[in-house]
Order: structure tokens, then sequence, then C-alpha cells
């Protein structure tokens, strides 16, 4: 597994933003795993997350010239981002929007630098039935942006509905036309739960999700 996988699936469980229980999702499934990115709460545990994006993103060699974090958790993970590839000497655009429209001082929906003309490449926390990330995709749109691609921690690897043969990331994709880059899938989270006595006992009940919800990587 690349480091940046392990790097973060070890970061997540730290920090508490990966965890075992019940847990009833958006699309109504009853998971036994969440993971809630707010929970990098700090700027260390940000800017230790956000070096785990870039490396992936980097592994995957693809472009784009301005990152956009969709409301509301995008958005500090796309200003940790883009502070991240300051730091390795790139220095990127970074934009978001807000969830409820202004009609007083500047107005509108989007925050930052403008999305017109750029290759847009969206940073989000999770994709688990597609929901969030194409609501992002026509907001880039509507700015008169292209998306050039998606970039989430985790992909839950799920279908969105019965009888689909793609997960919702690879559906995503290829509607889109663009790549969805994981730092960590379930695939990879099984994988490390195969090497770890702590999470021995979540590894059937993750297994058993996967079965029913999921596709294999
Ligand atoms: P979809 O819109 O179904 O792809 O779900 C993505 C959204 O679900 C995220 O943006 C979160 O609001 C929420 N979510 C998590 O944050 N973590 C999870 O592990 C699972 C979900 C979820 O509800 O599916």
């Amino acid at each position: 597994m690349s480091d940046h996988r392990t790097r973060f699936l070890d970061l997540a469980l730290q920090a508490q933003a990966l965890r075992f229980g019940e847990f009833t999702l958006k699309s109504g499934r009853v998971s036994p795993y969440f993971f809630n990115a707010g929970l990098f709460n700090s700027g260390a545990a940000l800017s230790a997350l956000a070096a785990c994006y870039a490396d992936a993103l980097e592994q995957s060699g693809i472009g784009f010239d301005l990152l956009f974090g969709p409301a509301y958790k995008g958005i500090p993970l796309a200003t940790a981002l883009a502070c991240e590839y300051a730091r390795r000497g790139r220095d990127l655009p970074v934009a978001f929007n807000r969830k409820e429209a202004k009609a007083h001082g500047e107005g509108g929906r989007l925050i930052g630098a403008p999305l017109a003309g750029r290759r847009v490449l969206v940073v989000d926390d999770v994709i688990t039935a597609g929901t969030a990330i194409r609501e992002a995709l026509g907001i880039i749109e509507g700015g008169g942006g292209t998306a050039a691609g998606i970039v989430i921690a985790l992909d839950r690897q799920e279908i969105a509905g019965e009888g689909q043969s793609r997960s919702a990331a690879q559906a995503v994709a290829e509607e889109a036309g663009i790549p969805v880059i994981a730092v960590a899938t379930l695939g990879d989270l099984l994988a490390f739960a195969d090497g770890s006595d702590a999470l021995a006992d979540e590894r059937e009940r993750l297994q058993a999700y996967r079965v029913q919800y999921g596709v294999r990587d």
C-alpha cells in the first residue's frame, strides 16, 4: 500500500475521524464505519491530511489549475491543500461556495478565485452515493469553470443503487469524463485492518458491509 494511504488511515484513526460502530448515512444505509473529516480540527492535523492529498495527486499525475472546496467540509480541505502546494512551491488559486446565497455585500455564492476558464479540481472528504460531488460539479459549471478531477480522502466504494456494478465514484468519473482520486478506499481500509490487531473485530463487519453495498477494487 502506498505510504500516503497508510499515513492517512493512521492519522484518521488517531484523530478519531474514522470510527467504528453503527452509523446511518445520508443514503439511509447503516454502516459499521464512518469518516468524519471535521475531526481533522487543528493546524497540524489538517496539514498532515493535506500532505496525504497532495501525495495522492502527485502520484496520479492529474493536471488542474484551481482548487475548489464545496461547502462545508471541502472548504478547510481545499484551503489546507492550497497551503500544502504553496509549501511545495506551487501557488494555486482556491475557491469555495456558500450554501446560502447572499443578497448584500459582494453577493453570490462563490468565494475566492474566479472559476471562469480554469481547470478545477474538486477537493472533498468522502464519496458514498455521489450526491454531494455531483452538486459540486454543477456549481463549477455554473461558475464557468471546467471540472478537471475530484480528490477525496475516502472512497467508500459503494454502489449508488440496486443492480449497479460500478461504484458511485466510478459512475461520477465516467459520466463527467474526469478522474476521481482517493487518498484511500474501503479496500485499503480492509487491507489495513488485516494487518492491525486493534481492528481485528471490525474486519468482519466491514467485509459484510462491502458484500452488501460495495464493489470490488
Ligand atoms: P454522498 O453524497 O452519498 O456521496 O455522501 C457524501 C457525504 O456523506 C459526505 O459529504 C458527508 O456529508 C456524508 N458522510 C460522511 O461524512 N462520512 C461517511 O463515512 C459517510 C457519509 C455518508 O453519509 O454517506
